[in-house]
């Protein structure tokens, strides 16, 4: 009778701890969903080139990839590489220079006609997508002066009506790794303007 009574009692006790398990789990989650819901505002900027892309965060600093929270609000602005002064410009097309795109190796002859062959059919445009996120902004060349020597020289000579037109804003609502695509074809290297894990949402 005692011996029913006691296992009667821990029973109820492992109940009552299985129950605070599941509320203390429910509220975590509560929690912990209702922080990253309410996740900040990021910012980016972004230039695309022949035949690549360069990352930048809210303080201008280059940065090898886009990485937010789940929950996070991200706004990108998308830069072409002809929007910078021809300096500028070249700098970021230099990068294809060394690293060679497909079959044709840094440094060679055939890649810079490539390069040259593609601002000659007048592939100033790019775009960048995001794979599996439904996100996807074209620069328009032609609404910049193209004397800016960086970002920050871009912000002052253009405004913000500049900016707004070439942003896009998004909710960062899914985990994972996602691979950053051009959208508009620019040439030769179009298809090399892919880079994978480039925009990283932490769960
Ligand atoms: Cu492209």
């Amino acid at each position: 009778m005692k011996k029913g009574a006691s296992l009667t009692g821990k029973m109820a006790l492992a109940v009552l701890l299985i129950v605070i398990a599941i509320a203390l789990a429910i509220g975590g989650y509560w929690y912990i969903s209702q922080g990253t819901s309410s996740g900040e505002k990021r910012v980016f900027y972004v230039v695309a080139y022949h035949w690549g892309f360069v990352f930048y965060d809210e303080n201008f600093n280059e940065i090898p990839k886009i990485e937010v929270n789940k929950g996070d609000t991200v706004t990108i602005y998308l830069f072409p590489g002809v929007a910078f002064a021809e300096e500028a410009h070249e700098e970021f097309e230099h990068r294809t220079l060394e690293r060679g795109v497909g079959d044709l190796p840094p440094g060679s002859e055939e890649l810079h006609e490539k390069m040259e062959e593609a601002l000659d059919q007048g592939y100033f445009d790019h775009g960048l997508g995001i794979d599996g996120y439904g996100v996807n902004i074209e620069t328009n060349y032609q609404a910049f002066k193209g004397s800016a020597e960086s970002i920050e020289g871009i912000l002052q000579t253009e405004g913000q009506d500049v900016l707004k037109a070439h942003s896009i804003t998004f909710r960062a609502d899914k985990a994972g790794y996602f691979t950053i695509v051009c959208t508009v074809y620019c040439g030769y290297g179009h298809s090399s303007m892919e880079i994978q894990g480039g925009f990283v949402v932490r769960g």
